[in-house]
Parts: structure tokens; C-alpha cells; sequence
């Protein structure tokens, strides 16, 4: 009989144990209050808020509407400055918005926004930047902030990737006017779908909670248009008991990277990552870049290798968003640096329970095999 072979994946969800979940199941299907900020909702609220030591959070139904709802909140105008190289819910976000995205290119080395080119695309009709920290690397932080204030715009980031990750001792999403981080199922840190927003502008909290339901003030009044965008009882309380593991994920997950670097350290036509050292990184993925002449070719080999091997690699983030027909029309300038970083990643499973002897694997069918 043939052995099934176990399909690798970019990502395996951390998920609390069944078991001790069941009491409190059972209290949210007795109570039978199931969202609109239940008791397990503001329990997680305020659990997330102490963990980040965050000033103001509210909690979503995913990342995306989390973001949307974030740049509806600074009732911007005209054009947002971002990134080509993201997931198209960024700039999807600024769409939904009525917003022009304006992407401008990338530093090769953080894989964020190159703060010179941000510079060379505002206009008088500019009104925020939205930055990505990808891979939960963040870029020049102090730098955005500086083109920021000297400009009059908003700063938002997404931070879909980076829960945990600390900068300077400092939770990444202290940073900027508002943050958003993302609880997908394929998350470091996740609610099944979920998302939050983290800001610093008190008065800003009522405006959060209001958009993400309908907009409505009391049973009579509704003021604006708002959205449906609720974070339910159940992704709260999956939420709730995920900050007990999350550290331990991140923990295993660092051992799961050292031992890649480790085993990639004498491999030619390669390059890793740089971690800087004033950053706790989360180890939310594991890019590498393919360099020398034939560097797509050798990527997309490596990436067709693993698929036989039912290893299922990722190309994030490729294509281009700018490479869609629909965003071709708002490239601010050349976008060299991330096309190239585009054609030539790849992110290797990483997640706590990856087998060490699976690391063996992918190394031994990308590098070894001819
Ligand atoms: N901004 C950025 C920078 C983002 O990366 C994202 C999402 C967002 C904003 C939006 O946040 P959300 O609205 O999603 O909260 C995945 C995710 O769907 C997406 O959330 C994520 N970024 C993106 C980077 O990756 P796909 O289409 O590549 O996912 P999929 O379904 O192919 O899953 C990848 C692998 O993960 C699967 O092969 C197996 C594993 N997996 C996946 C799911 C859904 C599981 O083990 N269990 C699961 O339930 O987009």
C-alpha cells in the first residue's frame, strides 16, 4: 500500500487546547449572546490592550476591514501613499475608501517603503502614508514619522504580520497614528478571521466603534456610513486564550528559523534576511532571495521542486499589487527595487510544529537535488 504523503504548508494555525475551551463554549451557547461586544469581546479588549500596552484598540471581524475602517476614521482625501509589495487588502483598503493609491518603490533590504521615494511622490493632494511592516519587519520608522510631521499627513501602518514584534522595547504598533494587525488563520497570532486597530488618539476610540457598527449611535440615529465589521464571542475568546500561547509560538518558531539559517549559511546564490538588533522579531515568515543571473528561474525551480514534494512554499509577495491590471494605472514611479525582490523570494514553511527532520526536506529538495 502507498504511504500518503503529508502535504507541507507555508503555515499551520497555534490554536489553544480544545479541551479548555469547552466551559467556556458552553458559557457563550447558555448565554446565547454571540456578538455586538459581548462579555468575551471586552474581555479580549482589554486583555490585547494590557499585552500590547496599547492606549486604544478595537477589535475587527479581519484585518481588512480593520484597515478600511482605519483610514475612514482620519476622513482623508485625495491620495495615499503604500507599497506594490503587500497583499492587494492594502491597497484594496485605500479603494474602498474612494482613495488614490499613489505605490512608490521599496528599500531592498527592510522590503518597506523607501523613505526617499515617499518624499519624491507627495503632492499638494497627498493626505497619509500607508507603510507595511512586511514579514513583520518594520522600515525607517523615525524616518516616516519626520516626512510625516514635516508634511501634515497621517501615518498609518499595516501591521497584518507583525504581532509581537517589539521595536526598541517598544510594541511595533506604538508607532505612527494608528496600526492595524491581522488574526487570519494564517497568522502568528490568531482568532480563525480577526483583526484590530491600535491608535494613540482617545477621541478617536467612540468614532472606531461606531464605524464597525453601522455607524449607528442609538436606536434611532445613525451617523455616517458604517460597516458590519464586529469581531464575534467566538474569535474573542479564541483570542482570549491565544495570548497564552502566542510567546511559546514565537519561541519555537526562532528555533525553526536558526536551524533554516544554519542550514543555509554555505549555500551559494542566496540571501537572508537582515534582523536588526534593536528589533524582537516575531518570526512571522521565513524569506529567502535567490540572487546571480538566473535568480526567477532558480526561485521558481525551487518553488516547483517543493510542490512535487507536496511542500507548498510561498511566493509572497508575487506578482506585484501594481502588476494587477486594475492598480497598473497608479504606479507613482519606477518600482524597480520591488519588481526585482518580487521575482526572486521565496517564504519557506515556518510555524512551531514544523518537524525539524521537514527542514532537512525542504533544504535537501531545493539546494541538494538536481
Ligand atoms: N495586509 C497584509 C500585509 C496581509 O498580508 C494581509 C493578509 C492583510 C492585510 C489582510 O488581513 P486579513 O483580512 O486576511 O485579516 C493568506 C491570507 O488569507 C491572508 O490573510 C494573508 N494576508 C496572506 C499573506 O496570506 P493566501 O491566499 O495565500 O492563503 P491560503 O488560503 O493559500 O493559505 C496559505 C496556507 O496556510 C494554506 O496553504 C494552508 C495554511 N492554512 C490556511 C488557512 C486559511 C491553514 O493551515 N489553515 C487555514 O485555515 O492568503
Amino acid at each position: 500500500m502507498q504511504r500518503k504523503v503529508e502535504n507541507i504548508y507555508i503555515t499551520r494555525p497555534n490554536l489553544p487546547d480544545l479541551d479548555g475551551l469547552l466551559p467556556d463554549l458552553r458559557n457563550i451557547w447558555e448565554s446565547k449572546i454571540l456578538s455586538n461586544n459581548g462579555p468575551y469581546h471586552q474581555e479580549f479588549e482589554k486583555a490585547l490592550k494590557g499585552y500590547l500596552k496599547a492606549p486604544n484598540i478595537g477589535l475587527f471581524a479581519n484585518g481588512t476591514l480593520a484597515l478600511l475602517t482605519g483610514l475612514k476614521v482620519f476622513e482623508l482625501t485625495g491620495e495615499v501613499i503604500t507599497t506594490p509589495y503587500s497583499f492587494p487588502a492594502t491597497a484594496h483598503a485605500i479603494g474602498w475608501n474612494n482613495l488614490t493609491p499613489v505605490f512608490v518603490d521599496i528599500d531592498p533590504h527592510t522590503f518597506s517603503l523607501d523613505p526617499d521615494k515617499i518624499r519624491e511622490n507627495i503632492t499638494s493632494k497627498t493626505s497619509a502614508i500607508l507603510a507595511v511592516h512586511v514579514y513583520g519587519i518594520p522600515g525607517p520608522l523615525e524616518e516616516y514619522q519626520a516626512i510625516a510631521d514635516e508634511c501634515g499627513l497621517k501615518l498609518i501602518y499595516d501591521a497584518a504580520h507583525a504581532f509581537g514584534v517589539r521595536y526598541n522595547g517598544e510594541d511595533i504598533t506604538s508607532f505612527g497614528d494608528m496600526s492595524m494587525l491581522s488574526f487570519h488563520a494564517t497568522k502568528l497570532f490568531t482568532t480563525f478571521e480577526g483583526g484590530a486597530l491600535i491608535f494613540k488618539d482617545n477621541l478617536l476610540k467612540p468614532v472606531v466603534e461606531s464605524l464597525k457598527n453601522f455607524a449607528i449611535i442609538n436606536e434611532e440615529e445613525v451617523d455616517g456610513i458604517g460597516t458590519n465589521s464586529k469581531m464575534n464571542e467566538f474569535q474573542a475568546l479564541i483570542g482570549l486564550r491565544s495570548l497564552d500561547i502566542v510567546l511559546d509560538e514565537i519561541n519555537k518558531r526562532k528555533r525553526i528559523a536558526q536551524k533554516y539559517r544554519d542550514l543555509l549559511s554555505d549555500i551559494d546564490g542566496i540571501e537572508l534576511l537582515e534582523i536588526p538588533t534593536n528589533l524582537e522579531w516575531n518570526y512571522s515568515y521565513f524569506p529567502i532571495l535567490f540572487t546571480g543571473a538566473a535568480r526567477q528561474e532558480r526561485r521558481d525551480e525551487v518553488y516547483n521542486s517543493l510542490r512535487e514534494h507536496n511542500i507548498y512554499a510561498r511566493k509572497y509577495f508575487y506578482p506585484l499589487i501594481t502588476k494587477n491590471p486594475f492598480y497598473q494605472k497608479y504606479q507613482g514611479s519606477q518600482l524597480s527595487t520591488a519588481e526585482d525582490i518580487s521575482k526572486r523570494v521565496l517564504c519557506l514553511p515556518i510555524y512551531g510544529e514544523l518537524a525539524e527532520e521537514i527542514l532537512y526536506r525542504i533544504i535537501s529538495i531545493s539546494f541538494h537535488e538536481k
